[in-house]
């Protein structure tokens, strides 16, 4: 769409006036900084990437959609009298989310979303509501070359796989090498991941959630780790294991409901060859994980935006399947903005309690998190594990948001080479690309020490960081990430570490 009507502006007017009335009301402190990536700004809209996400793209829903916390025990013949009172045309509740619900109201009388709001609010039986808010991917997150030098073709040690990029990916193993046209980097800033390779390279019976714009799982560098649900059959229409998904065979697409998180952007692909591109295999590059189990969580649509419900229900689905037995652990959340929910809160600690750990990315927007909150990496969890973006310099990335008191580590995520669909690669930047290396070494620590809580994992990443002066009054633990030492629960000297280096 590249005119808009003037019946558009006028629709996209009002609906920003009628927020701008509910964020008052609901007196919550909402800051819309997020965009859709820069490549994608230019091909949809004439709109400056600073113009808040949600009057760009995503006016208002039609119909007004609200997510309702009910208090804990009211009971579902209360419930129901409520759907009547106020006119919902759709209610869902989310099994594993107790007494919340996502319902679409449309009314016969002329009132606004906020005054549908103060209605549900003077209910004794509401604990809070708030609007289906939006999210996207991080903004100023862009796409650059998709070739890449072929060098590698021969196994150097048993430390180095034979994935042909290998070489590409200073994030793994920086030694210097250029990457992507530019300056070689400085050796040894790196995740420290060789030397941890020395004690595992992955489980393929760790499963990792990667909640963003679907996974390309036909990628034959992802093909071999994407998660499969062993309790349904494909493509027979039916939802065998009933779970409420028809053949969720590699995980869950919430914007349609359907059980299928193929990626029809390039992000969540991207993030999720990072954590585990299939290691070893001849093929592209490698993950932090050459052997993991990868499921598709698709709430963010092709333009790289997506609801506060449809992450809630990426959620729920998340919760079912750890109920049922599987084994997922870590959450990568490479997206962000829309203020702060409550709801989303409530079910981030809710993941807590079952041992599953939030990584999500810090924001680009250069910003100093703590005075300025960015969610959900802002959320006061003990599962939150917040990541911001270092280049091969060893550098905060320049977009990159931080914060001493919220942002946990630094990660690579310049220049960082990834699978894409179509069975292809890409260098992409952003917080996105660093939080992914964050959630595989998660993962290898897992492996390690699968008795490990959430907030074991992010005392452990803290504490055994590499100290570097670029992070130093940026992160919590004033460095970049270490896997070996992560894994190993010490910190270890640079003199050992670059020793480990130059013997390779
Ligand atoms: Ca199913
Ligand atoms: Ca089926
Ligand atoms: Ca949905
Ligand atoms: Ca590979």
């Amino acid at each position: 769409m590249k005119q808009r009507s003037p019946l558009l502006h006028l629709a996209l007017g009002t609906l920003v006036i009628i927020y701008a009335y509910i964020t008052g009301v609901l007196n919550q402190e909402l800051k819309y900084q997020e965009s859709i990536i820069e490549s994608e700004w230019q091909q949809t809209s004439q709109i400056t990437p600073s113009t808040p996400c949600w009057q760009s793209w995503n006016p208002m829903p039609q119909n007004h959609d609200l997510i309702i916390k009910f208090k804990d025990g009211t009971p579902q013949s209360i419930i129901s009298q409520l759907v009547s009172k106020f006119s919902i045309n759709t209610l869902r509740n989310y099994s594993e989310l107790p007494n919340f619900s996502f319902v679409s109201v449309t009314t016969s009388e002329n009132l606004t979303l906020s005054e549908i709001i103060a209605r549900y609010k003077a209910d004794p039986n509401v604990e809070y509501v708030e609007p289906n808010f939006r999210y996207t991917i991080p903004d100023n997150e862009f796409a650059q070359a998709k070739a890449s030098t072929n060098i590698n073709k021969t196994k150097k040690s048993p430390l180095i796989p034979n994935d042909p990029y290998f070489e590409s990916l200073w994030g793994l193993s920086n030694v210097g090498q250029k990457i992507n046209d530019k300056p070689g980097g400085v050796v040894g800033a790196d995740i420290n991941v060789l030397d941890a390779w020395e004690l595992s390279t992955g489980d393929d019976q760790m499963v990792i959630g990667v909640i963003d714009t679907g996974i390309d799982y036909t990628h034959p560098d992802i093909n071999p780790n994407i998660w499969v649900n062993e309790n349904e059959i494909p493509n027979n229409g039916i939802d065998d294991d009933n779970n409420g998904v028809i053949d969720d065979i590699h995980g869950y697409n919430a914007i349609d409901d359907s059980g299928d998180p193929m990626d029809d952007n390039d992000h969540g692909t991207h993030c999720a060859g990072t954590i585990g591109a299939a290691g070893d295999n001849g093929e592209g590059i490698v993950g932090v994980n050459w052997k993991v189990k990868l499921m598709g969580l698709k709430f963010l649509s092709s333009d790289g935006s997506g609801s506060l419900n449809d992450a809630l229900e990426a959620i729920n689905y998340v919760l079912e399947m750890k109920k049922r037995g599987v084994n997922i652990r870590i959450l990568s959340n490479s997206w962000g903005g829309g203020g702060y929910s409550q709801a989303l809160h409530d079910a981030i600690k809710t993941l807590n309690k079952e041992g599953i750990l939030f990584v999500a990315a810090a924001g680009n927007s250069a910003t100093n998190i703590d005075n300025d909150p960015h969610y959900p990496s802002s959320y006061q969890a003990d599962n939150v594990l917040a990541v911001a973006a270092i280049d091969n310099q060893d550098n905060i990335a320049r977009f990159s948001n931080y914060g001493v008191k919220s942002v946990h580590i630094g990660a690579p995520g310049v220049d960082i080479y990834s699978t894409i669909p179509g069975n292809e690669y890409a260098f992409f930047s952003g917080t996105s690309m660093a939080t992914p290396h964050v959630s595989g070494v998660t993962s290898l620590m897992l492996v390690n020490n699968p008795s490990l809580t959430p907030k074991e994992i992010i005392d452990r990443i803290v504490s055994s960081s590499t100290k570097t002066t670029a992070l130093a009054g940026k992160t919590i633990s004033g460095g970049r990430i270490n896997t070996h030492a992560a894994i190993t629960g010490y910190s270890e000297s640079k003199s050992t570490f670059r020793a480990t280096i130059t013997t390779r």
